[in-house]
Parts: C-alpha cells; structure tokens; sequence
C-alpha cells in the first residue's frame, strides 16, 4: 500500500503516461507523512493518570503515584473498542501536566514505580504500544512539556529531564505515530516542594522546539509532531469542542501545517470524572463534530478517558460505538461511484473528469495551466438519493481550491445545493447544514439541508489559486438525521439528585446577581468585580449535602472566570466548615462544567468563595447546582 502511494506520488509529476504534463505544485506541500497522517481521519485520545484519581483536569504536581491503581486496565480491550468504531489510532497521555510519568522513566522519580498496580513494575505506556502492535493500530503519545512536578520546571534542568523522556517514548516502545507537545505551560504548581508560580516567558526560547523537532527527526523520522510553537506537522483546531475554523488553509507561512480538532467525547472534560455517564456527547452530535473537523479538512482525535479501574466508561463507549457505525453507513455507498463525467477542461486523458468518480484518492480531474474555474458534470447510471456531498483535492500537489459550487438537475432545471462561499464568510462554529463550499484540501463534507434526488450533478471551481486538482467527488447518504442533540441529565451517574433552587435567598458579594447562577441560565451570571469574592446561599431548611457543580461563563470570554474555589457550609451561618476546595483546570480551553463531590454533609448555608480568576479582577459564575445524596 504504503509502495503503490510512493509509486503514483512520483508518476505525478513525471507525465510520462499523457502527453499533457502535470500541473506544477503549488504553495507548500504537505510531505508523505503529513499526507498519510491526514487520510487517518480520526484517531482516539486516551487521558489517564494521577487526575483519574483525584477528579482533577489538572493535577497541582504533589499528588501521591501510590493513588495509580487501575484494578482491571485492559489495553487490548480498549484497543480493540476503538478499532471496531473504525477508528486509525490511538494517543495516550504518558504524562500530564501533574508530571506524573506512567511509564518506569528513569528520568525523575514521580513516575509509576512508586504505585502499587503491578507491584510497582507497571508500565501503562508499553501495554498500549504492545496491544496497538498486535493489532496494527497506531499508537501516538502526548508528553506535556508544563510538569508542575518537576523541581527544575523553568529552569535549563528540567530541559535535561524533558529531552530524556522524550528520547525514551520514541525509542522503547515502537514506532510512534504522533506526539502531542501541548501548549499549556508555566503557572502555579508544587516544583518539588517550592508551592510557587514559574513563568517560563516564551514556550519557543524555553524549550528550545527546534531542538526537540530535530530529535524527533533523527529518532523516529515518520512520527507526526503536534505543536511544538508551530514547528510541528500538525497544529491545534482551535477548540476544544472539536470543530475547527472554515474556510480551512493547510499552511502557516511558507510550510505545509495541518489541523487536528481535539474534544472529549464526554463533557465532564478530559479526565474521568465520578458521574460522568450522563454527560456523555450523543452519536448525533458526534456526527456533528466529526462533519466540523473532518469535514472540513482537518482531522479529529476524540477523547476517551479509562475510569480508576482501568476501563472506558460504558456511556462513552456505547456512544463511540453508535457513532462509528453512523460513521461507517455513511461512507459505505458512494452514488457517484463509476458515474460517466464530462469537463469543460481537461488536461489530457490522464487528468480527465472521470477520475472524480473512480474511487481512486490518487488520480484526478485538472484542466490546462491557467484556468483557475473549470466545471465538470457526471451522470449516474441510474438517479440516487443522496444529502451529504465530497471533494477532495489531490493535496500532494497544495491546496489550491478557494471556494466551488455545486449544482444538481431535478425537474429540468439546475438547482444550487451547495453554493459558493464568498471572500471572507467563516463558520467558527458547528455548522451541521447547508453550509457553503470554500476550501476541499484533504477532503470537504458538506450536509445539505434537505435530500436530493438526481441522476446529474455539476461540480464548478470557482475561485482557485492554481488549476484545480480535483481527486474525488462523492455523493452520499446521512444515516440518521438529527438537527439536536438531547439536554445532559442533571442528575449524576450515582443517582445524586439536584436539589430544587426555589426560595433560596442570597447574600455576600454582588449578592443580587448570586440568584442569576442558581436561575438554569447558562447566560446570566453571578459577577463581582472583585477577587477573592464569595456569596453566601441560604437554602432556608438544613438538609444533607454531597457536591455542587460550577458552570464557567459561557460568553466567549474568560475575563473573571473563576479558576480557584473553596466550598464552606454552615448550619447556623456563622460557624463555617470548609467541605471543599482546589482549582477548576483548564477552563480556558474547555470551560465545561465541572462537578465536584465530597462526603455528605449536613448545612443550610452554603458559602462559595472564588479564590482566584482568569484575567482580571473579577469573579463570576454561569450556573451553579447543589447535590443531595438520592433519598
Ligand atoms: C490541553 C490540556 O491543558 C488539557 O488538560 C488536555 O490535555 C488537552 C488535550 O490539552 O491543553
């Protein structure tokens, strides 16, 4: 396979089949790695660590490796859930930010020796490698450059410390496919005891990527690189939810750089969580974000965090496996497969029209040097139903597509279905229907936004930056239609019950905004201009309390969100007991809500200080609920 790519990649720019010569390349190219990374598609992301144990996003650095011990861990079976969904791979979180190294480095001591699961001789990150090998998955790694553990983090020794883990994970455990250098970095953490803030100014300098790319390099030359301050392959989509910006550009500068959209397939973030079950994203809506990564010329690697045993949530995997099989009708019939195909343009028979339905990814359809707006038409052999539409550009040559157009003929006349983006129009959000055609790159999908019947359709270029090369033009079916996706449960998993906010009254801080958190409105807030700030709530009656929840603002902005909390109750309001604290991690990426349980507790009064915020001298909360254990 891997030889028949190489073969045609160099037939394209040699012409010697046609007289016609290939079209030159253009703008930066994407290498081999970059091109058979992208036809992956989607791949699964695997958090799992210190913060399965402790019901945190980010671990503060000081936590004990004697918490790690999954009792049943199985990567083969987890292996195995996400190649049955049709997934290509899988990355594993062989330390985050905590700094907790789940395989036995011999770079720092906090790492899974010191943990009782396996009798200390536990080694998380070769049992995926070995179970991704025995199945021909590929196996990708993500190594978090910021390690609030690490006493030297900040300083050049930790750079020694950093570079030898690397140097571990890309030669003691096969080939790897991908390694995720994340972008969060410097803050507060625990730094072998200091308890302090290390800024480490700019992550490029600090680092030093340059030399990290070059070891990558040199270890292993086929592995795709994720960030690295741009100087990997592959960059970050821009949310956490999974979608990446349309119209979409494989380049930054001069250099090929494509786009990976990451989300957790369950809202409770990117850790297990107590409870998660119910927050668990539908097939649906899964659809949705793969349509707005995938979709869209990126691809996607959708998060799947193992519980304290060791094994995937049965929610999570239930929805994985109904979108996979979504997933997998969708793309098993393409109408437009042999379909006969006419152009106003071709270049020669070897780049005629009829490679658009030829299934063949390699060959295209590309007219002479200079137009930049040519159209093609194809005729099934017999009329198909059909509501999503593909294009894929022949990207070893650049992405050149800047907007097309497509028309279907139905009772006579040529009908728009999908129309032709303009300069400037962006979709930065999901966009499930209708949604206009700009850029193709690797592949576009576009959902139309009702059905259409027909046994003619044609494809118009009609901005492009070069002659188009255009390798597939497919027609297919949603399995399932969808517009919305069914409200989270409020209860959690453990079948703890929201208690009713009715008659609650508030004091403290802003106090008359505090009823704006309690109202189940996720756009009204509590908002005091100041931090550290609290309210206090009276639930009027003493009953048994056992967790709350905490909804980030949920505007776009981060001005003011509260990132550090304590959770005191009282049951007279002037004795406090502080039942909770700690800190809400990563909600700039991810600002989902967060649960936070602890051990039943009597109280009417209930105080919540924001102990520290994002950006600013603020504090806020979107949406708060109070738990009660099920009666
Ligand atoms: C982010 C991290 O801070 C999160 O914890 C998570 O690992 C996500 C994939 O990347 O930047």
């Amino acid at each position: 396979m891997f030889r028949r790519i190489i073969l045609s990649a160099l037939c394209l720019g040699t012409g010697v089949v046609s007289a016609a010569s290939a079209p030159a390349p253009y703008g930066p190219l994407p290498t081999e790695q970059q091109v058979n990374w992208l036809r992956m598609e989607w791949y699964a992301f695997v958090h799992f660590g210190l913060n399965t144990y402790t019901n945190r996003e980010w671990g503060y650095g000081d936590e004990s490796p004697t918490l790690f011990n999954p009792s049943s861990f199985d990567a083969e079976s987890i292996v195995l859930t996400f190649k049955n969904a049709g997934m290509n791979g899988m990355i594993y979180t062989a330390k985050h930010h905590d700094g907790f190294c789940t395989w036995p480095t011999q770079s720092t001591d906090h790492n899974i020796r010191r943990s009782p699961w396996r009798n200390g001789r536990g080694d998380v990150v070769r049992e995926f490698a070995r179970a991704c090998d025995r199945h021909d998955f590929p196996f990708g790694t993500y190594l978090s450059p910021w390690d609030r553990n690490c006493a030297e983090y900040g300083r050049e020794g930790y750079l020694r410390v950093y570079y030898k883990q690397i140097t571990e994970l890309l030669t003691k455990y096969g080939p790897i496919f991908e390694i995720w250098f994340d972008g969060a970095m410097g803050g507060d953490g625990f730094y072998g005891g200091a308890r302090c803030h290390r800024n480490i100014g700019n992550a490029d300098n600090y680092y030093n990527y340059q030399h990290v790319v070059r070891l990558i390099r040199r270890l292993q030359p086929n592995c795709i690189i994720w960030g690295a301050a741009g100087r990997g392959d592959v960059t970050w989509g821009g949310s956490e939810k999974g979608f990446v910006r349309y119209p979409l550009w494989n380049v930054q500068g001069n250099r090929w750089l494509s786009l990976e959209g990451d989300t957790p397939i369950n809202r409770r973030g990117w850790f297990w969580h107590p409870g998660q079950g119910s927050q668990v994203k539908t097939p649906e809506h899964l659809m949705e974000v793969y349509l707005s990564s995938v979709g869209r010329g990126a691809n996607l690697i959708l998060n799947l965090a193992p519980n304290r045993d060791g094994r995937l949530d049965p929610a999570d995997v239930a929805s994985l496996e109904a979108f996979g099989n979504m997933r997998r009708r969708l793309l098993a019939t393409d109408y437009a497969r042999g379909a006969s195909a006419t152009a106003s343009e071709e270049r020669g028979a070897r780049y005629s029209a009829a490679n658009l339905t030829d299934g063949d990814i390699e060959s295209y359809w590309c007219p002479n040097d200079g137009t930049a707006t040519p159209s093609a038409e194809i005729t099934l052999r017999e009329p198909a139903t059909f509501d999503v539409v593909r294009l894929r550009e022949q990207i070893r040559l650049g992405q050149r597509v800047e907007a097309f157009k497509v028309e279907a003929f139905v009772d006579g006349e040529w009908i728009t279905i999908v129309h032709p983006g303009n300069p400037g129009e962006v979709e930065t959000q999901f966009n499930l229907r209708g949604g206009k055609g700009h850029t193709i790159g690797n592949q576009v999908l576009r959902w139309l936004d009702s059905p259409v019947t027909t046994n003619r359709l044609r494809l118009t270029i009609t901005r492009s930056k070069a002659c188009p090369c255009i390798s597939e033009f497919s027609l297919l079916r949603m399995p399932l239609a969808t517009d919305s996706e069914p409200e989270p449960v409020a209860a959690t998993e453990e079948g703890d019950v929201v208690l009713n906010s009715q008659g609650w009254t508030f004091k403290g801080y802003a106090a008359n905004y505090a009823s704006l958190a309690f109202d189940g409105k996720p756009d009204t807030m509590w908002q005091s201009g100041r931090v550290p700030s609290h309210f206090v709530v009276d639930m009027k009656r003493e009953q048994t309390i056992n967790g709350f929840s905490y909804l980030p603002r949920q505007d776009g902005t981060t001005q003011g969100m509260t990132s550090r909390y304590r959770l005191e109750v009282s049951t007279d309001g002037s004795t406090w007991k502080n039942v909770s604290e700690g800190e809400f991690g990563n909600l700039r990426a991810n600002p989902v809500e967060q649960i936070i349980s602890f051990d039943p507790v009597r109280a009417r009064y209930i105080r919540f200080f924001s102990t520290a915020a994002l950006d600013g001298n603020a504090s806020s909360v979107a949406e708060m609920k109070i738990y009660a254990p099920r009666p």
